[in-house]
Formats: structure tokens, C-alpha cells, sequence
């Protein structure tokens, strides 16, 4: 595999942090231990230092010379006794090559390498220690704050290396939903599920999950964020499994939802399709230069018309989307930026006000789509008591809402579709290769009892 690019990652978050000189410091994640024990939490790099050295080991610190352009690396020094407890470290030549910066360093010369650079400014992130610096800053100006926003604009725009780790990720995690689909059947415990798509992908190459994966059974998958993924999955119910692995720092999160049993219910079938239709009109109109939150509209628009066919909504489409009467089926966005993080950053740039309104609130992402964007479309409806019961005692929406159908619709639990996309010069690109139509599903459930 071709170096992480992490120097061209300096060189664009130098330029969006508009400085012509300067020195930008960075500093990764240290190992932390379990209370009173010297047992270690599974390290988790900060998310913005790997995306500006490629580090994904603790301990290292990174610099970056505006003016001249120089990315310097500091690793940790591993004393011989520690060596024999984590190996042997590569040398400070061999780091610099691995991680394609022009120097490296030990750490506990920082402060004398970026002295000898006589920086008027020094650029960090608020949340990173300066503890090693405290004679440089002594003799310079300390910047916090700018270089936030600019990492995170920068980290907006994917190039062509973050596309194909995401792309990877995303063949790898879709395989195990196919495994899955191949392999459960009714009886199964939701805990099996998601032990199973942890096992497949971390034998694919992948660290560890994006994210807590989600597998739940019929009335759990009303639970959004559900994670108890301890029940037995039956029959006539439908299963949500939300998961994705990460792979070499970067996240996947897909969705498929299918039935337990061979064949979808007529209820169930009914609910799935709308999701279904609100995904394909949503990617179908996924492409520069429109706006995100457009698209959580079309989704909304999509679904009004299919719950209306259904009974479940009455009225008119119209007056539907101007109460957002939807979002009591989908109370969350259409999706959201993906990257280095799940729910990666940039969602709402500098100036860019979050609305308050009931359908678009929970929306983690309103801006202008543009090229090398990567985002979820993830529509889903879900059937809430809690949300349906407020709605109830709402007259406002209430009027819009057939009680008695929703009734019958009630054991679906909820549905939602996931895809991971990126926006391209004429469209978008859609990395996440798995079956969703209901013929295909039902063909591999089918099999899956024979
Ligand atoms: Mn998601």
C-alpha cells in the first residue's frame, strides 16, 4: 500500500488556515489504563492527527513549517527495557519513510527542533497538550482556535487514497451483511448476529467496529441507537443490523434490514418498499451543487406519499411536509458526512446555522454537496410508541395520522437502508455493494432455510 497522505493533508490544512508562515504542532494519543489496574483501553487515535500524520500508534507528536513545507514527525522513545515488552521500534529513518514525512525526530527533542525554526506563530488544536513547548511559546504567538476549522474543511474533501481505504471498507463490511443474510435463521440471538459481523470483518483486515453495530429484532429496531443485541430473533419479524467496520482509520456504516423468516410479511414488505423508494429517489438526485438538506426533504416528500398510499397518513402531501408530520416516522436526518469518523466532521461549516424545525433538526449535515463529499443515505421509518403517543395527543398532526393503521403496522418495529456514498463530478459514487431489492433478499433468505 502507498504511504497515508498525510503531507499533502498538511499542505491543505496550511492553506485553508490561510497563514503564510508558522509553525503547526499536533499531538497523537497516549495509552490510557483501566482505573487502579495496568490493563489498557483499546487505543483509539485522535482522529484529526491521523488524518495529519497517519499515526495510528500512541505516543507520536507532528509538526508542520508553513513557510518552507516541512512535515516533521516525533516518535515516542522505546527504552530497551520496554522493548521487550512491545518489540523492537522501527528506527526514527524507517518511521520517516513509513509515514512519508521529510523528518523524524524523538519527542522528547520537540521543543528543541521547532525552536531552531524561530516560529512567530505556533498553530494547535484545543484539545492537544502544549506541555512539551512551553519554552517555544514562550517566544511566540499561540494560536488555538484556527486551526480547528481548517482540519476539519480540509478533512471534508476526500482524495483519491481516502476513497479507495473507504471503498475497501465498505466491500469488506458488505460481505458480512451477505454472510449474515446467508446464515441466521429464526432462534438466532441478536448477539450472534453481531458477534459474527465483528468476527468476518476483523479477519478481513479491519481494526475494530465504526461504531456500537446495532442488530435488532423486529420491535427493538423502533430503538435507534438500541445495542442491548441480546434477544432471539423470530420468525415473522423483520432484523435491522447497523454495522460497519473500520478499516486502516476509516469508517464504514451500512445498513440492511431483511426478514427473520424465508419471505417478508405483507406488512412488513409494505414499509420496506417505501424506505426503499426513498433511498433510490434520494440517490438519484445525490450530486454537486445541491443542498443535504434538500435531500432529507425528497426523503420525507418520498415517504409522505408512500404512508398516504398505505393509509397510515391521510391528507394532503403538502400540508404533510409543512407540519413535518414525517419525522415522526424518521426521526433522524437522511444521513451524514463519513470519513476518518463515522459521523465525520464538517457537517455544519463556520456560519451555517442548525434549524429548529421538528423534521430537520436532527439533520448532523446541511451544506452544499459538492465533489469528493463521502455521506450516508440512510432513510428509515420507524413505529415509536413514545413519538406515536405524543403525536396523538397533538391535534396538529394528529389529523394526518390513521391511528388504527398504524396499528397494524406496529410489529414491523422500524426498517432503514444505509448506504455510503461519495459525491462526484457528475453525481456520486455509491461504495457500499450489497443487496437491497426485496426479490434479491428474499431469494438469500430462502436459501438460507434450505
Ligand atoms: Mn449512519
Amino acid at each position: 500500500m502507498s504511504a497515508y497522505p498525510a503531507k499533502q493533508h498538511l499542505a491543505r490544512t496550511a492553506a485553508n488556515l490561510g497563514a503564510a508562515a508558522g509553525v503547526i504542532y499536533l499531538r497523537g494519543g497516549e495509552t490510557l489504563v483501566h482505573p487502579d489496574s495496568d490493563t489498557e483501553y483499546d487505543f483509539h487515535q485522535d482522529s484529526n492527527f491521523f488524518y495529519l500524520s497517519g499515526v495510528r500508534e500512541p505516543g507520536f507528536a507532528a509538526a508542520y513549517d508553513i513557510g518552507s513545507g516541512t512535515a516533521i514527525l516525533f516518535a515516542p522513545h522505546v527504552s530497551a527495557d520496554e522493548a521487550v515488552w512491545v518489540g523492537a521500534p522501527p528506527s526514527l529513518d524507517e518511521l520517516r519513510a513509513t509515514y512519508g514525512f521529510d523528518q523524524a525526530h524523538y519527542a522528547h527533542d520537540a521543543a528543541a527542533v521547532l525552536a531552531a525554526l524561530r516560529p512567530a506563530t505556533v498553530f494547535t488544536l484545543p484539545h492537544h497538550r502544549v506541555d512539551a513547548l512551553a519554552d517555544v511559546l514562550r517566544a511566540a504567538a499561540h494560536d488555538a482556535e484556527r486551526l480547528l476549522p481548517a482540519v476539519h474543511e480540509a478533512r471534508v474533501f476526500k482524495d483519491d487514497a481516502e476513497i479507495e481505504i473507504m471503498r475497501r471498507a465498505n466491500r469488506i463490511s458488505a460481505d458480512a451483511h451477505v454472510a449474515l443474510m446467508r446464515e441466521i435463521r429464526a432462534g438466532a440471538s441478536e448477539a450472534a448476529v453481531r458477534g459474527r459481523f465483528v468476527g468476518l470483518v476483523l479477519a478481513a483486515g479491519c481494526s475494530y467496529e465504526a461504531y456500537g453495530s446495532i442488530a435488532a429484532g423486529g420491535r427493538n429496531a423502533a430503538v435507534l441507537h438500541y445495542t442491548k443485541n441480546n434477544q432471539p430473533l423470530a420468525a415473522a419479524d423483520l432484523v435491522l443490523v447497523d454495522a460497519g467496520g473500520s478499516l486502516d482509520g476509516y469508517a464504514s456504516d451500512i445498513t440492511r434490514t431483511w426478514p427473520v423468516g424465508p419471505a417478508f410479511t405483507p406488512e412488513c414488505r409494505a414499509i420496506y418498499q417505501i424506505v426503499l423508494d426513498m433511498q433510490r429517489a434520494v440517490l438519484a438526485a445525490c450530486a454537486p451543487h445541491r443542498q443535504w438538506r434538500d435531500m432529507h426533504l425528497l426523503a420525507n416528500r418520498v415517504a409522505a406519499e408512500g404512508l398516504l398510499r398505505l393509509g397510515i397518513l391521510r391528507g394532503d402531501v403538502d400540508q404533510i411536509m409543512d407540519h413535518h408530520v414525517v419525522a415522526c416516522f424518521m426521526p433522524h436526518g437522511i444521513g451524514h458526512l463519513i470519513g476518518i469518523d463515522t459521523h465525520d466532521v464538517g457537517g455544519y461549516p463556520p456560519g451555517a446555522a442548525r434549524s429548529d424545525k421538528p423534521g430537520l433538526r436532527y439533520l448532523r449535515a446541511s451544506r452544499e454537496m459538492l465533489p469528493r463529499m463521502a455521506f450516508t443515505v440512510e432513510p428509515g421509518l420507524y413505529f415509536v410508541d413514545a413519538i406515536l403517543a405524543d403525536a396523538k395527543s397533538d391535534p396538529a398532526l394528529a389529523r394526518f395520522i390513521d391511528f388504527d393503521v398504524v396499528a397494524a403496522y406496529r410489529s414491523v418495529g422500524g426498517v432503514r437502508i444505509e448506504d455510503n456514498i461519495v459525491i462526484t463530478e457528475s453525481g456520486h459514487d455509491n461504495l457500499t455493494v450489497c443487496p437491497k431489492e426485496i426479490a434479491d433478499l428474499e431469494a438469500i433468505r430462502a436459501a438460507a432455510y434450505q
